[in-house]
């Protein structure tokens, strides 16, 4: 498939750097935007997503756009709100009005974060699973879906919403062989997720082919995605230090792990 121009927003984190260096080799040119400067790229554009005329002008003129930048964690409701929230459908009006078709969503595992995790022998969780965030911030995750949803249906702007489950270099969690994206699978995944035809909208998950997978990658995989990499190579080292998970520990049994049960952060 064609390379694209592609907005990245969320260019200055800690996926968005990861990003920036795999994406062009999938042939795509990058533009950048974050509310942070971005190390190293004079032309990025620092603006906040609440600048709906700075979201125009950076989305004018691109194929796609690959939305990253928000609140990454559970922060109070009024900061998911404002940046995740307000921040996503800000986004949207600025791709609607300006003709973008795309947008890869960095949506996320703490959408359904509540669900049991799978035990030896149970199905896969699939994409249609009943969303059950564990936090505000998987709550915000859930309306940027719905928000998709309805920005395909009646204005015929496709998203695809990636449930990402953990992408960083290397997982560091026995929860993590479970949920781990390599970033080189990252790259794959959202190639595959900016360049796939007609897809609607389409929600994925996010992860690498790992051996103790806990949810289902038949949706990302007809995007045409090839996971290369497994986080059992990691395995042994891993639970040696940590223990296996223990299914009937609250904060270990479900897919959002510590989320779940982490004491919710209210506003001073
Ligand atoms: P991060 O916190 O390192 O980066 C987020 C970036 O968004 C930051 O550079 C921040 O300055 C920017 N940002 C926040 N609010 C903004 C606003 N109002 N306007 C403009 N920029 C704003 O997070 P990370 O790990 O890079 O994650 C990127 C995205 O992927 C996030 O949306 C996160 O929720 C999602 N995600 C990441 C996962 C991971 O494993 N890294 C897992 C699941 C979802
Ligand atoms: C997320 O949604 C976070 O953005 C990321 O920092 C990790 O905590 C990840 O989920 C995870 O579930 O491990």
């Amino acid at each position: 498939p064609a390379p694209r121009t592609v907005l990245l927003t969320g260019a200055a984190g800690g996926l968005g750097t990861l990003m920036r260096s795999l994406l062009p080799e999938h042939g795509h040119t990058l533009r950048l935007f974050d509310v942070r400067p971005v190390e190293d790229a004079p032309d990025a554009i620092t603006a906040d997503l609440a600048d709906k005329e700075a979201l125009r002008e950076a989305v004018r003129g691109v194929d796609a756009v690959l939305h990253l930048a928000g609140i990454s964690l559970e922060a109070p409701f009024e900061k998911v709100l404002r940046s995740n929230i307000e921040g996503t459908y800000n986004l949207y009006e600025a791709a609607r009005l300006e003709g973008v078709p795309r947008i890869v969503f960095a949506s996320s595992n703490h959408a359904v974060g509540f669900t049991p995790a799978p035990r030896a022998g149970d199905p896969l969780i699939p994409v249609d699973t009943p969303r059950r965030p564990d936090t505000f911030y998987g709550l915000s995750k859930s309306f940027g879906e719905d928000l998709a949803q309805l920005y395909w249906d009646r204005h015929g702007l496709e998203t695809v919403s990636v449930r990402i489950g953990s992408c960083f270099p290397e997982p560091t969690s026995v929860r993590m062989l479970s949920v781990w994206m390599s970033p080189a699978d990252g790259a794959r995944l959202f190639h595959a997720a900016l360049t796939a035809e007609d897809v609607g909208h389409t929600v994925v998950y996010g992860s690498s082919a790992n051996t103790r997978l806990w949810w289902d990658l038949t949706s990302a995989r007809a995007l045409g995605y090839e996971p290369r990499d497994d986080s059992e190579p990691w395995a042994a080292k891993l639970i040696a230090e940590q223990g296996e998970l223990d299914p009937a520990d609250p904060a270990q049994g479900r897919l959002g792990g510590h989320f779940v049960t982490d004491p919710p952060i209210w506003p001073h």
